[in-house]
């Protein structure tokens, strides 16, 4: 435990989901450090406690989707379906809470206003929505990539006199859609879940589609027990091998490139790929992500899957995605998405040529035609990955705002630490391979590493510790690079910031996969965190080497 005295407890944790529970779990356990979590919501589980729209589930298979590092939660939980729902989730979150009894470090219902440096005593303080501070040595933001919902700026929606949900803030007594009329914006992952089970239920749904996505059959099915039981007894060397791929899933692995198979060869994995389930499609082939020609192999796979399952040829036709390469923007997985369409109380309206004017009393309004709506479902997605951490309100070193910091862009080394913000680490920050893999497996290894680090410094007495900035640039450059090999680009999509206005244009995730990425954290701390300043308050930086 620190001996500074000034501070009222060693860490800010902020966030009660699967990042800030191990966090500070390890905190605890291996750190010994006094931890004080903050947790907007009223319990744990970040993304899944928001998320409760209809149809909500991973797109990561529920046995890889957990933790790993503690075998008697892996060998307790039995998980009842291919692909978990949004409750059976959150329960987990909240088994795995009671296990390590962790609920008695957060303030929960407790929002975060801003967290400031001071540099005299170098010290963060965390001022709540409350008026209450906590100063701290470190911080350790666990906020999750994809818990700041994004409503776009409509005019009228405030006299709109219906009811208004944003799928990323659901109300927690669920919503009845039984004889109402709905209108969803968005065709994203959040509606390509909600729209077949509002369907279910309303008198009828109006879709708004901007861009058509790409989605695949999650074919989901219950896990029997035997299953289970084989999935328990491989659990160990189940999380070792998805540490060594690029997503930190279990998947199987690419044939071969696209382009150099014969076309019998790549039309017999796509179907296999198609018929198991799953975004595995996605990866049958080594190009897909790298090559236009091959990516158009595996898109019009999928446009054919559409036009065979859309039976009105102008829906299907609507529904048929070609703005973009399959891929560059997440790939959705869905259960009876296109079948719904099908359905008599099912509309689409596309708002590619003709964007929504403006939200009438009634409903949308587009093209001058107001679609009437009882209930308007805001599917429309998140300030994704650096959204979550601006909301902070950090300032670091000599004043400066984290937004001025990140004004072109979310600028971090390794994701994990900015330079200017000392002693906070950023868990699947920018620049970290965070929402292009398995969360939970990439939140394990930043709480893994961050956590070891802070027990290395406390041991040598180091106070301080700060990405250098030109370990950051350096980075930054690395993430830009690898993500120009890839068609990542070439998408407006929420990876790049497109869908925020004003938003720098900047690929955030590191594409060079969770393995490599890790094997690089590894390195770093083995040399002595370089690319890391490192002080001690009595003395001037003891470490300042640039990154190789
Ligand atoms: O959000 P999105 P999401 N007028 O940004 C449209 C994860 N997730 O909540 O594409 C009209 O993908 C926008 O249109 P366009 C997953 O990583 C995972 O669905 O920008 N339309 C788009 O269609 C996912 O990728 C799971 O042209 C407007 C939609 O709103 C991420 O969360 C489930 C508009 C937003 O789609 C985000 O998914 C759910 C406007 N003014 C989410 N503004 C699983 O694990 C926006 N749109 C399965």
């Amino acid at each position: 435990m620190s001996t500074q005295h000034n501070i009222d407890v060693d860490v800010v944790v902020v966030g009660a989901g699967f990042a800030g529970i191990y966090a500070t779990h390890l905190l605890r356990t291996k750190n010994n450090l006094t931890v004080q979590g903050f947790e907007k919501g009223s319990g744990v589980g970040g993304t899944w406690f928001w998320n409760r729209y209809p149809g909500a589930r991973c797109d990561a298979e529920s046995i890889v989707y957990s933790y790993g590092f503690d075998d008697e939660i892996q060998q307790e939980w039995t998980w009842s379906e291919r692909w978990a729902t949004q409750p059976e989730i959150l329960e987990y979150a909240n088994f795995v809470a009671d296990k390590l009894d962790i609920r008695q470090y957060y303030r929960f219902n407790t929002e975060v206003a801003s967290i400031t440096w001071d540099e005299e005593t170098a010290t963060w303080t965390t001022t709540t929505a409350d008026g209450a501070t906590t100063v701290s040595k470190y911080v350790i933001t666990a906020v999750g990539c994809l818990s700041a919902s994004q409503v776009p700026n409509f005019p009228g929606l405030a006299d709109y006199r219906g009811e208004v949900h944003h799928t990323g803030a659901w109300p927690h007594e669920g919503v009845d859609f039984t004889g109402k009329k709905v209108c969803v914006i968005g065709t994203g992952s959040s509606a390509i879940q909600s729209i077949p089970k509002i369907a279910e239920q309303a008198e009828h749904v109006t879709v708004f589609q901007r861009t058509a996505t790409f989605t695949v059959p999650a074919r989901n099915r219950p896990l029997g027990v035997d299953e289970m039981a084989l999935v328990k007894a491989a659990y160990p060397a189940l999380r070792e091998h998805a540490k060594t791929t690029v997503a930190g899933v279990i998947v199987k692995q690419p044939i071969g490139s696209a382009l150099e198979l014969d076309d019998a060869t790549v039309r017999a994995e796509l179907d296999a790929r198609w018929a198991s389930g799953g975004p595995s499609v996605m990866n049958a082939f080594t190009d897909t992500m790298t090559d236009m020609e091959a990516n158009q192999i595996t898109a019009e796979y999928v446009r054919e899957q559409i036009r065979a399952t859309v039976k009105d040829p102008a829906t299907a036709a609507l529904l048929t995605p070609d703005a973009y390469p399959i891929g560059t923007k997440r790939i959705c997985v869905d259960t009876d998405y296109y079948e719904t369409y099908n359905r008599d109380n099912v509309a689409l309206v596309s708002v590619r040529e003709h964007p929504i004017e403006r939200i009438g009393s009634r409903g949308p309004v587009v093209d001058g035609v107001e679609h009437d709506c009882d209930i308007l479902v805001m599917a429309t997605g998140f300030d994704a990955i650096t959204g979550p951490l601006l909301r902070l309100n950090i300032t670091g070193r000599e004043g400066l705002p984290l937004s001025e910091a990140w004004a072109e862009g979310g600028k971090s080394y390794l994701g994990l630490s900015v330079a200017g913000f000392p002693n906070m680490f950023t868990i699947t920050g920018p620049g970290s391979p965070s929402v292009l893999t398995n969360m939970i497996v990439s939140i394990e290894q930043h709480a893994e590493w961050i956590t070891d680090a802070l027990l290395a410094l406390e041991e040598q007495g180091i106070d301080t510790i700060e990405a250098t900035p030109e370990a950051q640039e350096g980075w930054v450059s690395y993430v830009n690079e690898v993500a120009n090999t890839t068609l990542y680009p070439q998408a407006a999509s929420w990876y790049m910031g497109d869908n925020i206005p004003g938003k720098a244009r900047v690929f955030m995730p590191y594409a060079g996969g969770a393995h490599t990425y890790r094997s690089i954290c590894e390195d770093v701390a083995g040399a002595g965190y370089r690319g890391f300043a490192l002080s001690s308050r009595d003395r001037a930086p003891k470490v300042r080497v640039p990154v190789a």
